[in-house]
């Protein structure tokens, strides 16, 4: 079988060594422009160019080296096409770890103590009540769910909010449009971590977190297009809001002058929650290849209607 790898922004040579020793029988290859002769039956991609589908014709399947394929799906792919996206695959328990970091520095008022300790204060802040520290979280699929782990194992309670119902231990599912002021009236912290589509862009905006208690926060660790960022000043500095943690953004790498650079209620980290390490990516790709290739059960296939 004859592969393809095309991913931008990434050092190719570990992940071509890693899938060669992964799959000895395949032809593993880098993609280049104008190579239309050399034509593959699977990709392996990162957000590629609309040429790669041009040229590469004879493709099955494509896998997706990450967890969100809204960049990926702004491309024209042939609805034949199969595309998968990463599982996990050793994501999850990052993100759990990113989400933590965020809501403890809130929860425990990092920010007030760094203060007292440049002010020489040897000062403890009021303790914040926890049963009062509701998580809400914005998608309960893959990463949501080991989040909402993460949050019970501190006690927080914890909600969710997903197009279907969820049957998560001590988690309160709520569902589609009709309930989501309900879960946004109660989410004291409220995490983004939904797959960027037609449906949730721009679902982090004015009239949705006005819904939040006053004094909340917001964590998107999704897609910056699901942030409507005007809105989230516009709330910071009228004080609806009490700070945010941001690892995405509408343009990547933030341009300069952008206020989030500065602004003292943003926490801003480079899109590095949760990031896509060459091990535990290529067992999962080359193991579900194999199960494609040998007309097996596929986990992780998108669905290019729904968008994710
Ligand atoms: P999943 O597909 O497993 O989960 C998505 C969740 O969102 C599901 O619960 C789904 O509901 C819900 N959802 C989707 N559309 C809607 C909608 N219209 N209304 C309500 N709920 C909706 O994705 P993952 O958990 O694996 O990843 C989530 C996202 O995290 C990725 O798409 C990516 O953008 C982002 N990400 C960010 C990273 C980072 O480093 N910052 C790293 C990895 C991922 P249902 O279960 O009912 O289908
Ligand atoms: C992903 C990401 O979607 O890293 O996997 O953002």
């Amino acid at each position: 079988m004859k592969i393809t790898f095309c991913c931008s922004n990434t050092n190719a040579q570990p992940w071509l060594e890693a899938l060669q020793i992964a799959l000895p029988e395949a032809q593993i290859s880098l993609w280049q422009e104008n190579q239309a002769n050399d034509l593959a039956d699977y990709g392996i991609v990162w957000a590629p160019p609309q040429t790669f589908f041009d040229e590469q014709t004879q493709l099955k399947a494509i896998f997706n080296i990450g967890a969100g394929v809204d960049a990926l799906l702004k491309r024209k792919i042939p609805a034949h096409l199969r595309i998968v996206r990463l599982e996990d695959a050793g994501m999850a328990v990052q993100m759990a770890e990113y989400v933590m970091m965020a809501v403890m520095n809130f929860y425990r008022q990092l920010p007030a103590m760094k203060l007292h300790q440049s002010q020489e204060k040897w000062l403890a802040p009021v303790v914040n009540d926890r049963t009062k520290m509701t998580v809400g979280i914005l998608g309960l699929g893959i990463l949501g769910e080991r989040v909402a782990q993460a949050l019970q194992h501190f006690e927080y309670p914890v909600i969710g909010w997903s197009r279907s119902p969820k049957n998560i231990s001590g988690v309160k599912s709520y569902v589609g449009p009709a309930q989501l002021n309900n879960f946004l009236s109660q989410s004291t912290i409220l995490v983004c971590l939904l797959p960027l589509t037609s449906e949730t862009q721009n679902i982090l905006n004015n009239s949705n977190l006005s819904q939040l208690p006053k004094g909340a926060y917001v964590i998107n660790a999704a897609r910056g297009g699901h942030l409507v960022e005007q809105d989230l000043i516009n709330l910071l500095d009228s004080q609806h809001l009490a700070g945010a943690t941001l690892d995405v953004a509408q343009q990547e790498p933030l341009p300069a002058g952008h206020p989030f650079w500065h602004h003292p209620k943003i926490v801003l980290t480079p899109h590095n929650a949760a990031q896509s390490l060459v091990g535990p990516c290529v067992a999962q790709i080359s193991q579900q290849l194999q199960n494609l290739h040998a007309g097996l059960k596929v986990e992780g296939e998108v669905s290019q209607a729904l968008g994710y």
